[in-house]
């Protein structure tokens, strides 16, 4: 039986399939960094008090593999991810760790900014000259001349620019303690590289600083060569561009270049920055949910953001919780609003108390997973007569046409959280939620006025017409 590397999980058994192997193909750097990182966790018996941020690339899958606690950043944001942990878990060791694509490109100024401040966290970036995952594309860190998916007659460094240099431009900031260069293309630099893993580490564990390692590192598939050919091309080519070694320690130092961060525990932060919302008697709020549906761009995710930002003002639990993506290009769109007196468990809302229908698809979908004695408003524009069970309370509102009535067509959202503050569905004093609604609109001040028309319309039409069947009544 093969015996795991230290630090490694015993199998492999968040992975599909065969949990004896890694997804890595053969002669990947990435498989060789990780058992570095593994062991050295392990070594240093830092395992319990480790939290890896994994990337999106090839290496996204981190956590089926190194025995520690793991976090899966946004692509490109391992950097903001690791700044936020280190600073509330001041205690802990945290690893961020990120491709070339994922650190040099998407998200090089997060990482750029947290080395500026020396956040106190271990940045490993795995530097392969290009973009595997997605299929060999260049990379910032692309060598002049190099092929790839996208540059395949050699990468044009007049139109595309000079590779990034990253530990260089680090190296040009004051507050990193550690930077250093290594490569795994073979064992005598796996053993550097091996050095540099446990240093960064080390420096973690002392509470010093801000560590960054980069590692020239194969890709045998994108690079188009058999293995053995690919670490000659990391040691023949890459390191030209990229030397190795160390181009900072400043580890020993005196404190004062190690410059300390203020760092506060999640309990601190939140017994002092919110003490007068912990102390207020929240036993009354009752847990609303809302779930918020239409078509893309009828600004549902905003009107569950002017709840959400009001109630918080207000010192409740708030949860706000979008659904995009291909939506956002005409289909469906919808966001769930968690208004609480005690912590939300779960932004993820199966069963609303408040549905809000802009548009057919929505309202048809959601409808049925409506709590008993709950209240659906939908837009009345829609042809489709909603069959009320369960005691549920439908309204039928016409918020496009207040909208385009007042002038602002796209406001049929304002129009919406009009309704639903006269019906007295957000528990939440009017005054605060028009501050919020004024203040989504503070990078558009001109949008306030005709915004704040539309909510008045909305409540004076449902004062008038719909104000006998105000649910709370
Ligand atoms: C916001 C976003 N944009 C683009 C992608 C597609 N994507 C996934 S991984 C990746 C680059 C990965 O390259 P790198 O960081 O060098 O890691 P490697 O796969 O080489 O280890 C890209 C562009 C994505 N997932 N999300
Ligand atoms: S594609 Fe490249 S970086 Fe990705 S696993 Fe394979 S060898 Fe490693």
């Amino acid at each position: 039986m093969t015996v795991r590397a230290k630090g490694f999980y015993e199998k492999f058994e968040r992975k599909d399939g065969n949990d004896r192997t890694t997804h890595y193909c053969a002669g990947c750097g990435h498989g060789i960094i990780h058992k570095l990182i593994a062991e050295a966790i392990a070594d240093l018996d830092i395992q319990d008090d480790t939290v890896f941020v994994n990337p999106v690339g090839c290496a996204s899958f981190c956590y089926y593999y190194i025995d520690c606690g793991h976090v899966a950043g946004p692509h490109g944001r391992a950097a903001a991810v690791a700044t936020g942990l280190s600073r509330v878990l001041p205690n802990k060791i945290i690893i961020a760790y990120q491709g070339d694509g994922d650190l040099g490109a998407i998200g090089f100024n997060n990482a750029f900014q947290a080395a500026n401040r020396g956040e106190h966290f271990a940045h490993f970036f795995i530097n392969n000259a290009l973009y595997a995952m997605t299929g060999g594309q260049m990379a910032p860190t692309t060598l002049p001349g190099q092929k790839t998916a996208t540059t395949p007659y050699g990468r044009d460094v007049v139109k595309t620019g000079e590779p990034l240099k990253v530990s260089e431009i680090f190296n040009q900031l004051e507050r990193p303690v550690y930077i250093e260069r290594e490569s795994v293309a073979d064992t005598k630099r796996i053993m550097q590289a091996r050095k540099a893993i446990r240093k960064a580490l080390q420096i973690q564990k002392e509470g010093k600083g801000y560590a960054f390692v980069e590692f020239l590192s194969p890709c045998p598939t994108n690079m188009h060569l058999d293995p053995i050919k690919a670490a000659q091309f990391i040691t023949e080519e890459m390191e030209r561009v990229f030397p190795l070694g160390c181009f900072r320690d400043r580890s020993e130092e005196e404190p004062a270049s190690c410059q300390e961060i203020p760092r506060r525990s999640l309990e601190e932060i939140v017994s002092a920055d919110y003490e007068s919302e912990q102390n207020a008697d929240l036993s009354h709020v009752k847990e609303r949910l809302y779930k918020l549906s239409g078509f893309g761009g009828q600004g549902i995710l905003s009107l569950g953001l002017v709840i959400a930002d009001a109630a918080s003002l207000m010192g409740r639990h708030v949860s706000w919780f979008p659904s995009y993506g291909p939506e956002q290009r005409g289909g469906s769109a919808s966001c769930s609003v968690v208004i609480s007196g005690k912590e939300i468990g779960s932004p993820i809302i199966d069963h609303p108390d408040v549905l809000i229908a802009m548009n057919q698809p929505s309202l048809e979908k959601f409808l049925p997973t409506v709590k008993k004695e709950g209240v659906v408003i939908y837009e009345a524009s829609i042809p489709f007569e909603p069959q009320a069970k369960d005691n549920i309370q439908i309204v039928k509102f016409p918020a496009i046409k207040i909208a385009a009535d007042n002038g602002v067509p796209k406001a049929a959202n304002t129009a919406m959280l009009g309704c639903m503050t006269e019906l007295g569905l957000l528990d939440i004093p009017e005054r605060e939620i028009r501050n919020a609604l004024e203040r989504s609109f503070a990078s558009k001040p001109k949008l306030i006025e005709s915004n704040m028309r539309v909510f008045d319309a909305a409540k004076e039409y449902t004062r008038q017409r719909l104000r006998k069947n105000r649910p709370s009544d």
